[in-house]
């Protein structure tokens, strides 16, 4: 009996949550704005992706940096110019929905883009719980091991784009990429895998090439919506 009424009430929650994402979703779609959802665990270079796109981008982009506390990561990627709001959730381990729709009522999105959302550092929660995105972004690593995928499976199986960071560190390591692309395969089979270093920048403008191509569609939608 409980475990029902504890089902029922989780059930909700995410109806609520999801119901608000589409809310969001619609909103920035009419702004002509493509959301990303980054996910990743701690230190996997979440931040350091963004860096290494968005000085890429032909296109406008906004950041949202969630985070439990501090604000960082906001701090970099405003000296660099980058237009960035802060989200602090002070305990919860992902962001959600309702965050999100508080914080874009605040932004002013004088141009078409992408808003890059940077989830809390964690493999598990975050991939539970849709916030508007477009598109969900995975940042995996060469660090974490080539089993992630089978011990993790929910964010690899949701995800629109995987990136593996840190390959400058292929030498040091015994990251075994079959089983890694194996794993990944059963659960996604057509998403796409792009290997990068944060470090050297090597990859990232065979990333950015699909970030623009995926925004077009967008921006069709934005004309149509128009018309
Ligand atoms: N060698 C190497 N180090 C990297 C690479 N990418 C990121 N790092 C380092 O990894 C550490 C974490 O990078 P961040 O970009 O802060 O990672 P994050 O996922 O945003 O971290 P949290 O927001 O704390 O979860 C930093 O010291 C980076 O300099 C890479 O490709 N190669
Ligand atoms: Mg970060």
């Amino acid at each position: 009996m409980h475990d029902v009424k504890k089902l029922n009430i989780m059930e909700n929650i995410h109806d609520e949550n999801d119901h608000i994402a589409e809310h969001v979703n619609e909103n920035l779609t009419d702004y002509g704005v493509l959301v990303v959802n980054e996910m990743g665990g701690p230190g996997v270079g979440k931040t350091t992706t963004l860096k290494n796109i968005i000085k890429r981008l032909s296109m406008k982009a906004y950041v949202i940096e969630g985070d439990i506390e501090s604000d960082i990561d906001t701090k970099d990627l405003r000296s660099l110019g980058i237009t960035t709001f802060q989200i602090n959730t002070f305990g919860a381990c992902h962001l959600d929905a309702p965050m999100i729709h508080n914080m874009v009522q605040n932004i002013e999105f004088e141009k078409k883009g992408v808003l890059f959302i940077e989830n809390i550092g964690n493999l598990v929660c975050p991939a539970e719980f849709s916030i508007g995105e477009h598109v969900m972004m995975l940042i995996s690593t060469v660090t974490e091991g080539s089993d992630k995928p089978y011990k993790y499976p929910l964010a690899f199986e949701k995800a629109d784009i995987i990136i593996i960071n840190k390959i400058d560190l292929i030498p040091y390591l015994d990251f075994d990429e079959d089983y890694f692309m194996k794993g990944v395969r059963a659960l996604n089979k057509n998403v796409p895998v792009y290997k990068v270093s944060g470090k050297t920048g090597e990859g990232f403008d065979q990333v950015v090439l699909w970030f623009e191509e995926r925004a077009k569609k967008i921006e069709g939608k934005h004309h149509h919506h128009h018309e």
